[in-house]
């Protein structure tokens, strides 16, 4: 049987990991004052302007073991994740496993702070090595120049 576009993969995962719930609340000096629902709507209005016929589903936990079970639920349906995974970044084998199992699917790491420009601790991501590119330091900005170079890739 063909495959048609109507069989493609249509959903773009945006994903924060622990704490990112908090965006707006709590160290503005270091996370800025833009809200997390701030920054999805600004990314859905975006792939909205694309018109691609795709779709945004966002996700945030303070879990890992949750984050892990939204990415395997929706694999099957997944074109591309923008992900920013908090401290998971710097932790978390079981999540790097988790999306390096998504074969094919390019994955794009976003941090609002420079992570190189922090405590050592940070310097390392386990999610790099398996990442497309990683978008560092440039607040919520960050999310929608992923989003420029996801919607290239798809
Ligand atoms: O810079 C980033 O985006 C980080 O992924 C944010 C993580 C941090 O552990 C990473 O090293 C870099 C922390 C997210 C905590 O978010 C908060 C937001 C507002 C108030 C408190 C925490």
């Amino acid at each position: 049987m063909p495959i048609t576009t109507a069989d493609k993969p249509k959903k773009i995962l945006l994903l924060n990991g622990p704490n990112l719930n908090l965006l707006g609340e709590r160290q503005p000096e270091i996370y800025g004052q833009t809200t997390l629902p701030e920054i999805i709507a600004l990314v859905r209005q975006r792939v909205a302007q694309a018109d691609r016929g795709l779709e945004v589903e966002d996700f945030q936990s303070n879990h890992e073991g949750h984050l892990i079970d939204f990415i395997q639920a929706r694999r099957k349906q997944t074109c591309g994740i923008i992900i920013n995974p908090g401290a998971l970044t710097h932790s978390s084998i079981a999540l790097r496993d988790c999306l390096a199992a998504l074969d094919g699917v390019p994955i794009i790491e976003v941090h609002l702070s420079n992570i190189y420009a922090r405590e050592e601790f940070r310097h390392h991501s386990y999610i790099a090595p398996i990442a497309r590119g990683q978008i560092t330091g440039f607040g919520p900005k960050g999310y929608l120049l992923g989003l420029e170079a996801l919607l290239d890739l798809i």
